[in-house]
């Protein structure tokens, strides 16, 4: 069996299977930035990835794929049940997202989370070659770290979290709470998306397991009595940004931009929000908020349309099935209140769209609406900046988004003050053209400068330091 100097593991495997009406498929990259930041470290390493191909039950054998060496890791039907919808989506998932949903709290699920992370582990360290380095990704497979390293000891092994770290009053309800932090620690280093989810976690390795801390590094005791230093450390991710200008000034996608405009019935406004379906993205205080803004008459129909693209997600979670519900029916109250025959106040789309779509979205839309209640980073604010090159558009940013820490320039705004939100709705409605410039050229600066290149580059670096001092 070949083995790689590099390797990543994630829950996903980043391609995914086209089916054709002939009844056979074929296999298509999946879009997404973490893919397109690590394919040039993946050709260059001749990379192998580990991952579920996202169908239960399908055993494949490893393959290769545009360079990049593939290998599946089997999902039963059970297990996407308790260690995927369970565990992660239905524990971790609201728990560190500050349990805007109760997280539920089941032994089934945590047991199969725990075999599932020694199949990836095992996996990873099949495919790893000696003193190679191994980067793993998020909070599905919070203890292979630890596996990979008892099981391999010659690795450099790194881990990223894409979703926030909570507070410790929060984090401290996990009944595994200790096996997990000693499962991220099995990493060289933890990267996070803000200083402040790098600062929780090192707060709760200090009350949990009495590890001491001293600016990012975590004093690790080893049974042998040594001590290992583990970084953890904020390493804010980004989005491949100049692919994002280069569709942003096709003719075609501003053409189709110029197209979705119209067919809205040309309104002097449009606001958009796109976001997967999730209580974590505050899609109900937006609707809300807009909602409440007609019935005042501070905005009119004619005027004004809220476009708000919600694709579809863990749809056989029921907090996500009891999300929909919720959100369907404002959206249809709100609209069956105010529509007009020629005008309707939201478009709602429970769909995917390609993503010259989102962009020529992007580019039809005045005013951009982030209200997460909770958001590791939202990459959809970036992108929405990357293709504003005309310098205009307003974004609306939520501070309990990762990406306020960075994009200070947007309107920032707490998505539970409804009052508050409706008066920065407005504010961004009503922004003067200059003052839309001076905001976006800032914003855009700090998009373009920081993109996921920048990110995966930082975060090998600090992963190649530790493994040379340990050589
Ligand atoms: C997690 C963290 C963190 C959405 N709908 C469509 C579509 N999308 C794309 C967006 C964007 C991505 O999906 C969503 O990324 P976000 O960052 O906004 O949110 P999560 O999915 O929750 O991601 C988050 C991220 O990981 C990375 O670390 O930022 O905080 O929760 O790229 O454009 N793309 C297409 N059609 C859609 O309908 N093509």
């Amino acid at each position: 069996m070949t083995q790689s100097d590099f390797v990543v593991v994630a829950n996903r495997l980043p391609v995914d299977w086209v089916a054709d009406d002939a009844g056979g498929g074929a296999w298509r990259t999946s879009p997404g930035g973490l893919v397109t930041a690590l394919d040039p470290v993946m050709r260059q390493a001749k990379g192998a990835w580990v991952g579920w191909v996202g169908q239960p039950e399908l055993e494949l054998d490893p393959f290769d794929f545009e360079g990049v060496h593939l290998i599946p890791v089997r999902l039963s039907a059970d297990d996407v049940e308790n260690y995927y919808e369970g565990f992660s989506n239905d524990t971790i998932w609201p728990l560190y997202h500050d349990v805007i949903s109760p997280p539920r709290y089941r032994r089934v699920w945590w047991e199969s989370y725990v075999a599932v992370n020694e199949r990836f582990a095992q996996a990873a360290a099949a495919a790893a070659a000696p003193g190679g380095t191994v980067w793993v990704q998020d909070y599905q497979l919070q203890l292979v770290p630890k596996l990979l390293r008892e099981a391999r000891p010659d690795l450099t092994i790194g881990y990223f979290h894409h979703i926030p770290f909570p507070a410790y009053g929060l984090y401290s309800q996990l009944p595994w709470r200790r096996q997990v932090l000693e499962g991220l620690l099995g990493a060289d280093v933890i990267g996070f998306q803000r200083v402040a989810d790098a600062g929780n976690f090192a707060r709760a390795v200090r009350r949990q397991l009495r590890f001491e801390t001293k600016a990012s590094g975590i004093r690790v005791p080893q049974e042998d009595g040594s001590v290992r230093i583990a970084l953890a450390k904020a390493f804010p991710i980004s989005i491949d940004a100049a692919t994002y200008v280069e569709m942003a000034e096709r003719p075609d996608i501003r053409a189709r931009a110029a197209e979705i405009r119209e067919s809205l019935g040309n309104p002097k406004r449009i606001l958009l929000g796109v976001d997967r379906l999730d209580y974590t993205k505050g899609i109900r205080h937006r609707l809300k908020a807009f909602g409440e803004l007609i019935q005042d008459q501070r905005l009119s129909v004619e005027d004004v349309t809220l476009v708000q693209v919600a694709s579809p997600s863990r749809e056989r979670v029921q907090a996500y099935i009891e999300l929909r519900d919720e959100i369907e029916l404002t959206v249809t109250r709100i609209n069956g209140d105010h529509d007009t025959l020629g005008h309707s106040a939201i478009r709602y789309l429970h769909q995917g769209f390609p993503r010259e779509e989102m962009v020529a979205l992007y580019l039809a839309a005045d005013v951009m609406l982030v209200t997460a209640l909770r958001d590791g980073m939202n990459l959809v604010a970036k992108e929405y900046v990357a293709s504003r090159a005309d310098n205009r558009g307003v974004l609306v940013l939520s501070e309990f988004a990762g990406a306020i820490d960075e994009l200070g320039s947007a309107l920032r705004v707490n998505p539970h003050d409804i009052g508050a939100l409706k008066d920065t709705i407005m504010r961004a409605i009503e922004m003067p053209k200059a003052e839309q410039g001076r905001r976006m050229r800032a914003l855009r600066k700090k998009v373009i400068e920081n993109d996921v290149a920048r990110w995966s580059s930082s975060f090998l670096e600090a992963l190649d330091a530790v493994g040379r001092a340990g050589r």
